[in-house]
């Protein structure tokens, strides 16, 4: 039989899921493919993905103070590739050369130290799967009107997941020998910006990693290569990278970084420094804002995450919140770290709204944007973790849903004010 015979037109009836007729063409004996590309020392990603890539608003000031969401619309999984982890910088990425990096810890020790690359990565290493979310993750939220053209990314990508490994700070630390009075540990980075953040002993002491591998291989240089502070559950902003400097200390900095930045204005205008855990947060990356859906069946996938320890559960709704079902978790549900949920769900194409709302161990329920700022300003910038609402139309396009809030809009504060930087223009 001659190989054209063989070659047909078969229109197969999949009687999957979304049970619609499709019309395949395909040739099932296709010809061996031409030889391939060679082996290469380092993996690409496929063309076709070259889409993929993190988001930088085109209308900040600077391409060096801002941010770069991680494009959690398109992931999968709990771990993030290591060249779409989110990205916040205060100014630009420096080149740091591994040889010449240094670690200096001084101040209220017994013994001030300095650690080369090669000494630190001979110590007792742990890792660890943790997510790093920017307090200024949910920004977007803050806007009034909500956008309709808000995305799953630009909503909430301030947020990545990934294995950590790097020496304990406890180790460091008593290596150096604490001296009683020993309250804080400020840490300090190598770029321009001169970014400090204090931490209170005990966080330094209890789970903090001074770390230099990311998903296994050395940091990417945008999430400080050689070496950065894990902070497990804590703002992004104290997770110091490019690391060069701890200073132990009995008194905070009371640094930019958590003074006119990374401050929180509650309703009656008085201000909280130290907001440091992540609240609990969710949000479904899919369906999600920007795409457009077909009627049928659909796996409604999101993620979820809290500073505060495991996710102990994720409701979605797909009626505007009027009723909730328990999502699955997939495993692993790990502690401060980005949890998996989905449902399945059949869509009738009709209008509606899908929200979803993550509970964690410690019994923090995600609230509703209203909820939100009955506890925090209008105009304050940082930690927005409302529920994302996603309204899906009857040709299938996905929007926000978000609800507009009662007042109408607020200015924000301006940058020097408690108001730090607009990441999403
Ligand atoms: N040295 C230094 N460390 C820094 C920053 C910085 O600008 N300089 N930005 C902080 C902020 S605000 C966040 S949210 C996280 C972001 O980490 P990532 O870029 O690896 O995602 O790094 C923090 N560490
Ligand atoms: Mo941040």
């Amino acid at each position: 039989m001659d190989r054209r015979s063989f070659l047909k037109t078969l229109a197969a009836a999949l009687a999957v899921g979304n049970a619609r007729v499709v019309a395949v063409e395909f040739d099932p004996f296709p010809p061996a493919p031409r030889l391939g590309k060679p082996l290469s020392p380092v993996g690409e990603r496929s063309r076709f993905e070259a889409h993929v890539q993190r988001y930088i608003s085109p209308n900040l000031p600077s391409r060096h103070t801002g941010a770069a969401f991680a494009p959690i619309s398109e992931l999968d999984g709990i771990i993030h590739p290591n060249g779409l982890h989110f990205e916040r910088d205060h100014a630009g990425v420096p080149e740091i050369d591994p040889k010449k990096w240094r670690l200096v810890i001084h101040g209220l020790v017994e013994r001030p130290l300095i650690f080369d690359l090669e000494t630190l990565m001979r110590m007792p290493t742990e890792s660890r799967i943790y997510f790093i979310e920017c307090a200024g993750n949910g920004q977007n939220g803050y806007r009034e009107p909500p956008e309709p053209t808000l995305t799953a990314t630009r909503s909430r990508g301030l947020v990545s997941g990934a294995e950590w490994t790097g020496v304990p700070l406890r180790i460091l630390l008593e290596e150096a020998g604490l001296k009683p009075e020993a309250r804080w540990v400020l840490a300090e980075g190598a770029d321009a910006s001169a970014w400090v953040r204090s931490i209170p002993i005990d966080k330094a002491l209890a789970d903090v990693l001074v770390a230099f591998r990311q998903n296994g291989e050395a940091l990417r240089p945008e999430n400080g290569y050689p070496v950065r502070l894990v902070v497990p559950g804590w703002e992004g902003s104290i997770q110091v990278k490019w690391l060069r400097r701890l200073l132990v200390a009995d008194q905070p900095a009371m640094s930019r970084g958590e003074t006119s930045e990374y401050t929180d204005v509650r309703p009656d205008g008085t201000v909280d420094a130290f907001t440091w855990v992540m609240e609990p947060q969710s949000i479904i990356t899919r369906p999600s804002g920007g795409q457009r859906i077909a009627p049928g069946f659909h796996e409604i996938r999101g993620l979820a995450w809290s500073g505060f320890g495991k996710i102990r559960a994720v409701e979605v709704s797909t009626d505007g919140g009027k009723t909730w079902q328990e999502a699955r978790l997939s495993e692993p549900v790990l502690d401060r770290a980005l949890t998996r949920f989905t449902l399945p769900w059949r869509w009738e194409g009709q209008e509606t709204v899908i929200l979803s709302r993550a509970v964690d161990e410690a019994g923090n329920v995600q609230p509703t944007r209203e909820e939100f700022f009955r506890r925090w300003a209008r105009n304050n910038r940082y930690h927005y973790n409302g529920i994302q609402a996603w309204r899906i139309r009857a040709d299938g396009r996905v929007e926000n849903g978000d609800p507009p809030l009662a007042g109408g809009p607020v200015p924000p504060l301006r940058a020097g004010g408690c108001g730090g930087e607009v990441l999403d223009g």
